[in-house]
């Protein structure tokens, strides 16, 4: 694969209320509430409870050049142009996530097969009480991974059709996920030599691996997974902000580069310069003011970065960062 030109998605962070206008394929509200997916004034629209005080909240709007439709099936809310589909969905809480889970997935395959978007490229999942414990006793997270896996393993994805993603806390109730898919089969899903495949995780992280890609590369963006201060398997610096950012950084430093990239027989590379929309995830309140500095002091002054203080998959985990890596060119 080589570099091609810049894609026709875009994503921007907004305070919300800010006016749209036309081509949004769907909006994520980051506020103080979490529900199910609607169509809002004809967008699809995404409510998730991650900030406690509204004046916090902000909007991931996707955009497209191109014309837009949308709809809504099985709970499942969409837009899409002809080239790209946004889709979000809610799995109320209840008696646990396995089940719930694994018919929301399989919901969701279903439709990109049937609106002709086979190719998920990029997933989020939000979960509330991530480190709690379901009536089982098992994890929350593991309970959701283990419904999340089921579905890719009756969908015949496989680790191939695993996405870049992102799975973490959020204050609602109930999961919201979102995800973006495409027609065509261009995506290319990376790994990090740094980094085991999560999907081979030891089952001492739960009865099944989590599912997803530390990263999407499609038209000349990266799509970066959420990434924390883990090598190989193992969670590094328990307790240690500062540390556990630089392992993080250099974990996204090393998958979005050329090298790791040529791994993949994909002819691009970038560096934590190139990264934007980015999303930071810390888990103590008293941690923002040395995270933003760190985030300051680490990407490049443009870039876009929000910062959402909320529990994380593993306990010992502080911070885990996200975005999506594009050339600047001249901006
Ligand atoms: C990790 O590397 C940290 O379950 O979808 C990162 C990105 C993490 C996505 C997911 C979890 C997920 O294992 C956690």
């Amino acid at each position: 694969m080589r570099p091609a030109e810049r894609e026709g998605i875009e994503a921007r962070f907004v305070d919300s209320g800010a006016a749209e206008g036309s081509g949004v394929l769907g909006r994520v509200v980051f506020g103080a509430a979490s529900a199910a997916p609607c169509l809002e004034d004809g967008v699809p629209t995404l409510c998730l409870h991650m900030v406690d005080d509204t004046r916090d909240s902000f909007a991931e709007i996707w955009r497209t050049s191109g014309e837009t439709r949308c709809g809504m099936e099985n709970g499942l809310v969409y837009g899409h142009d002809d080239a790209v589909l946004f889709c979000a969905g809610f799995i109320p809480a209840g008696e646990g996530y396995t089940d719930a889970a694994q018919r929301a997935y399989a919901d969701a395959f279903a439709l990109v097969r049937t609106l002709d978007f086979p190719t998920i490229f990029r997933m989020w999942n939000y979960i509330p009480d991530i480190n709690g414990e379901n009536p089982d006793g098992l994890e929350v997270y593991r309970d959701f991974c283990r419904g999340r896996a089921l579905a890719f393993e009756a969908a015949d994805a496989g680790q191939a059709g695993m996405p870049a993603a992102t799975g973490i806390g959020t204050w609602g109730e109930g999961v919201g996920f979102y995800f973006l898919a495409c027609r065509d089969d261009d995506a290319k899903h990376i790994e990090n030599s740094r980094q085991m495949p999560a999907y081979c995780y030891p089952e001492r992280y739960g009865p099944k691996p989590p599912s997803f890609a530390r990263a999407t590369y499609r038209h000349g963006a990266l799509y970066v997974s959420g990434t924390a201060s883990i090598v190989g398997h193992e969670t590094l610096h328990a307790g240690d902000l500062l540390k556990q950012w630089d392992v993080a950084t250099d974990n996204v430093a090393h998958l979005v580069s050329a090298g790791n990239l040529a791994a993949h027989g994909v002819t691009d590379g970038y560096t934590l310069q190139d990264l934007d929309q980015i999303k930071v995830y810390y888990r103590r309140a008293d941690d923002l003011p040395q995270v933003m500095q760190l985030a300051r002091d680490t990407f490049h002054p443009r870039a876009e970065v929000r910062f959402l203080k909320v529990d994380i998959c593993r306990t010992d985990l502080l911070v885990e960062i996200e975005g999506i890596a594009r050339h600047r060119g001249s901006e």
